[in-house]
């Protein structure tokens, strides 16, 4: 069973300075860093579904409409209940507010199950971490024109994300 969720798949040169802040963070906060590669930003988190639902939600994210838009990365938190360090953007742009609405009401509609917590935009840096890391000194824009359906799934040694889907944000 397939264990899906739709996120934001960072640029590389977004990737290295989400790596930084991630490198920068660990050095006060201890804890795993999140894998170079895995970094992302999920906008709603699905888990395990049957073979046959995966095409029912490649054709959810195949019917969005959005806007692209920017994130002005530049906060960082951390949560206690999952010794979480994450960075995030300084204001959530209604357009990624819209997206994510968009997708729960495309997965409600076909009528597939999936984490109804209320949205908190977050990369997850480091997991495991002792204490909150400083706010990061500087900020940097994520220009956002795509989105994707990612598969986590296991090599030998660690969990990695497929990319199964990809789709352009238009109107
Ligand atoms: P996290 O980074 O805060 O743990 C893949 O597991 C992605 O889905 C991660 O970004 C994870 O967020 C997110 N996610 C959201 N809800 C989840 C849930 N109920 N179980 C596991 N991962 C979840």
């Amino acid at each position: 069973m397939p264990r899906l969720f739709f996120a934001l798949w960072p640029e590389p040169a977004v990737r290295e300075e989400l790596y930084r802040l991630a490198q920068t963070a660990r050095l006060t906060g201890g804890g795993r860093l999140m894998r170079r590669d895995n970094l992302h930003q999920t906008l709603v988190f699905i888990g395990n579904v049957g073979e046959r639902q995966v095409a029912s939600v490649r054709a959810v994210g195949a019917d969005i409409k959005a806007q692209p838009f920017t994130l002005e990365f530049g906060t960082a938190g951390f949560w206690r209940h999952n010794r979480c360090v994450w960075a995030g953007p300084v204001a959530t742009p209604a357009s990624l507010s819209e997206l994510v609405a968009a997708l729960e009401e495309g997965l409600a509609r076909a009528g597939i199950a999936y984490d109804r917590r209320p949205y908190s935009p977050h990369v997850t840096l480091l997991r495991d971490a002792r204490s909150p890391a400083p706010s990061p000194r500087t900020r940097f824009d994520w220009p956002v024109r795509d989105f994707v359906l990612l598969e986590s799934a296991r090599d030998a040694r660690a969990v990695v994300y497929r990319e199964i889907a990809r789709w352009p944000l238009a109107v």
